[in-house]
């Protein structure tokens, strides 16, 4: 039997469905630990190690008891004296013929006989019962340091009554929703972890330094995504060749496609990157009013995610007049903009078109003859916000957005706007220059400066 108590080590423990999975989830930031409604998901003990950089520990998934009655009857022919009770548990768990009338109990209990620390969960919204005392009894044998979390899965309405029974059995005890809790409340019961064996504390203290200096990267790295697929979108072109100048002009359906399809992937890319870089690799993206994956050129979205036209005209206030082409881009944007509102709910084939008229398309002769068909860039100064908006919306879904809840994210409201007027005016100057350079077709040099202080603010969530 290993025995590895140098690592600190954390056997989550407690009856069948009550969350011990979705614990070990959160805090493992991993979206494939299986949870379910359905009891009995978790049949073998599953060890998670988690890596912070500097330090790491250990979390055991366990499946829920099944018979603690008689297991505890099992011990207590198998122990005469509190003495051996540790003993008992650790025959239990090496015991053939108990592995075989017992499997569950066996593979909970054996990473504590290894040297796991007990967290014993209960859920706080069913009352509590004497039926749970026999496993808390079984616990106390195995002489394990232990804390017990109280997880109020549908409402909290017996966590008071929880609280008074755990208390006579476990030193610590906590409420912790999985479902819901955020990033302090998740490092407050680290806290708590690293106060039940004292050898452990100085690792669990680094666990928690990791953790919150990783957090600030995720903020860095996020701002880094943002930066290229802004970049691409709004430089984005696409050529392709003709013979002659009618045939180049006829290309423009074709172009329109190529140029749509390509803008719409690079962004889905990064929000799958933005999703990886959160270890949410199972998420799903969703729209609210179409069972779509979320699109950019749903011009029903553009009022949701762009500025609206006071805000536009304080860009064009900022940053100087804007001149030629890129003002009648902007002027474009509007009337579409207007005329979309003014029309009601636009549909798809729509979008489509509005889509059309915010890019430039154009027809050139080749030097070496023939011809070239252009679409792109985007002139419409409104679009770098909407591609800002939208990043922006999903990297706070997913900042907030615990391991143990696999919902879908549904693409549905809009922060850009309030974000922008929370930023200080030296700011948001910088922030509209950068936009109108990228629609100038200018290279931005501070496009990560302007952008970190959309983001600031979530970094001491
Ligand atoms: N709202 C909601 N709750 C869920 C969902 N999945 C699981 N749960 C809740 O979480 C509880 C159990 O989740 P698990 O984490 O799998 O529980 P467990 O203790 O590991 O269960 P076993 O492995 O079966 O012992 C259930 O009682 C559900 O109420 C979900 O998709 N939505
Ligand atoms: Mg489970």
């Amino acid at each position: 039997m290993k025995m590895n108590r140098s690592r600190a080590s954390f056997a989550v423990v407690g009856h069948p469905n009550k969350g011990k999975s979705s614990i070990v989830s959160t805090l493992a930031r991993d979206d494939s630990v299986m949870i379910s409604r359905q009891s009995g998901t978790t049949t073998h003990s599953d060890h998670y190690k988690i890596d912070t950089g500097n330090a790491g520990y250990e979390l055991i998934d366990t499946p829920g008891f099944q018979r603690p009655k008689k297991v505890l009857h099992w011990l207590n022919q198998n122990a005469h004296s509190a003495a051996q009770r540790a003993e008992a548990v650790r025959k239990f768990v090496l015991d053939p013929i108990c592995a075989e009338k017992f499997p569950d109990e066996v593979q909970l209990l054996t990473p504590l006989v290894e040297g796991a620390a007990i967290l014993y969960v209960v859920d706080g919204s069913r009352p509590y019962g004497v039926e749970y005392e026999a496993e808390m009894e079984i616990l106390r044998w195995t002489g394990r340091p232990s804390m017990a979390l109280i997880n109020p899965i549908e409402n909290e309405s017996h966590v008071e009554s929880w609280k008074n029974a755990l208390e006579q059995f476990f030193k610590i005890v906590r409420v912790f929703n999985p479902m819901q809790a955020g990033f302090s409340k998740q490092v407050a019961l680290l806290e708590a972890f690293s106060h039940l064996e004292t050898r452990w504390s100085s690792v669990l203290g680094q666990v928690i330094i990791d953790l919150k200096s990783h957090q600030k990267a995720q903020v860095v790295q996020s701002v880094e995504l943002l930066c290229g697929l802004l970049s691409d979108l709004c430089y984005y072109q696409y050529h392709q060749k003709a013979l002659t100048e009618t045939q180049a002009k006829s290309l423009k359906p074709v172009l329109q496609k190529k140029y749509n399809h390509w803008m719409r992937e690079r962004e889905q890319r990064t929000f799958k990157e933005l999703c990886e870089l959160f270890s949410h690799h199972q998420c799903v993206l969703q729209t609210q009013e179409f069972d779509l994956p979320p699109d950019l050129f749903d011009s029903e979205q553009w009022y949701a995610w762009g500025l609206d036209k006071k805000q536009l005209s304080t860009v064009s206030a900022m940053t100087g007049a804007i001149t030629g082409a890129a003002l009648d881009a902007v002027v474009a944007g509007h009337s579409f903009m207007l005329g979309a509102i003014g029309g009601g709910v636009l549909g798809f084939t729509s979008a489509w078109l509005g889509a059309d008229k915010l890019t430039k398309t154009s027809v050139k002769g080749l030097p070496l003859g023939g011809y070239q068909a252009c679409m792109g860039p985007m002139r419409n100064l409104n679009f770098p916000y909407v591609v800002i908006g939208r990043f922006l919306f999903l990297f706070e879904q997913l900042k907030n957005k615990n391991h143990a809840d696999r919902s879908s994210i549904i693409m549905s409201e809009e922060v850009l706007t309030s974000k922008i007027e929370q930023m200080q005016k030296s700011e948001s100057k910088a922030l509209h220059l950068a936009c109108k350079k990228l629609i100038g077709q200018k290279p931005v040099e501070d496009l990560r400066d302007s952008l970190m202080a959309l983001f600031v603010s979530y970094e001491n969530d």
